[in-house]
């Protein structure tokens, strides 16, 4: 057996907290070969709820669970963190502009931006979950000096996941047939799932469905909205699917991407496509051996240039914004 990895969950009380952790502890975020060590976070008032999480976890006598630690204090909860999934963050709620929202949540990320660049493993992978995570994960990156800023990465996945499962109910095929998604930019409504590069069993997506107006007014809409009407139906938001792509990108950062495939994960831009460096974009990559690559080379049209700067755009008003407040 390996020996145990440290694997850091904040929010760990929370909704996406309690479909999280079930499974890394069983194996399927990093391996069935791989004994994990929990350090979860959560802010004080939570303390309680959470251990009745940790009570409910050593019930399941995880033969890879080989400890758990609880705390209110980051430079606990990180302390030599292998990987870091930061889901605790400040809803939006009525009334509030977005300038407060990123100021409250810069309150959560600042500092623990600060303690992953003191604590953590210095090889940590950091996904940011929460909400808005791509600007969320700028700050704590911007806060953590000791580490480069692409070991900060904030998910897209769920809207990848999303777009696949769209796209195989409207081609009649399972979702094991489609391949080479990509959502680019923000994980916001205006992300764009570009399907001019995805595959159905080997075609191309696009000519396949062979239908523009479905493209524009369902498909990318539903797709990007899709949270709201989970909301809608359920009354609350997305959890278990948004554990569920939490666990898919780290599996994929830490084993690697298919032969053939890739998938969609936002960090700091290179510049790439165009994307104005140092935002968290969203971008099809493969990765080998822990290493992301960014897929190069895609002809990118006019109907996608002007999608991916409309996100683009949308993230360097929330990247100025957050200048604005001192928090980058
Ligand atoms: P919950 O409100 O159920 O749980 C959040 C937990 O975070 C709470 O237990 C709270 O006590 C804790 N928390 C708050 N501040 C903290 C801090 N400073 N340190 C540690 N813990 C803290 O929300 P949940 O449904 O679990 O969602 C969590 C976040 O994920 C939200 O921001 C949500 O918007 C975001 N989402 C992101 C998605 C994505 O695709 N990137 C999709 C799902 C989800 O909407």
């Amino acid at each position: 057996m390996k020996p145990p990895v440290r694997v850091a969950v904040t929010g760990a009380a929370g909704q996406i907290g309690y479909s999280l952790l079930f499974r890394i502890a069983s194996g399927a975020m990093l391996g069935e070969d791989q004994p994990v060590i929990l350090q979860l976070l959560e802010i004080t008032p939570a303390l309680k709820a959470l251990n009745g999480v940790v009570m409910e976890l050593k019930d399941c006598a995880f033969p890879l669970l080989a400890g758990v630690v609880t705390s209110d204090d980051p430079k606990v909860a990180f302390k030599d963190a292998d990987y870091a999934l930061l889901v605790g963050a400040l809803p939006r709620k009525a009334g509030m502009e977005r300038s407060d929202l990123l100021n409250a949540n810069g309150g959560i990320f600042k500092p623990q931006g600060e303690a992953l660049s003191e604590v953590a493993s210095r090889n940590v992978k950091v996904l940011v979950v929460g909400n808005p995570a791509n600007t969320n994960a700028l700050i704590a990156l911007s806060n953590a000096p000791k580490l480069k800023p692409s070991q900060f990465h904030a998910m897209v996945r769920l809207d990848h996941n999303r777009a696949i499962s769209q796209l195989a109910e409207k081609t009649g095929k399972p979702v094991t047939a489609i391949q080479k998604m990509t959502i680019w930019g923000n994980h916001s409504t205006t992300q764009f799932p570009d399907l001019y590069h995805a595959t159905v069993d080997g075609k191309n997506a696009y000519e396949l469905v062979n239908d523009h107006a479905w493209y524009e007014t369902t498909f990318i809409p539903t797709v990007a909205k899709r949270g709201a009407a989970i909301i809608e139906a359920r009354g609350l938001s997305s959890a278990a699917s948004a554990a569920n792509a939490a666990i898919a990108h780290m599996r994929s950062w830490a084993l690697g991407t298919a032969e053939g495939d890739w998938t969609s994960m936002a960090f700091p831009s290179d510049g790439s496509y165009g994307v104005p460096e140092g935002l968290v974009y969203g971008f099809p990559v493969t990765v080998k051996n822990g290493q992301v690559e960014i897929v190069k080379g895609l002809e990118i049209n006019a109907f996608s240039r002007a999608k991916m700067d409309a996100t683009a755009k949308e993230l360097e008003e929330e990247r100025q914004a957050v200048k604005d407040l001192g928090l980058v």
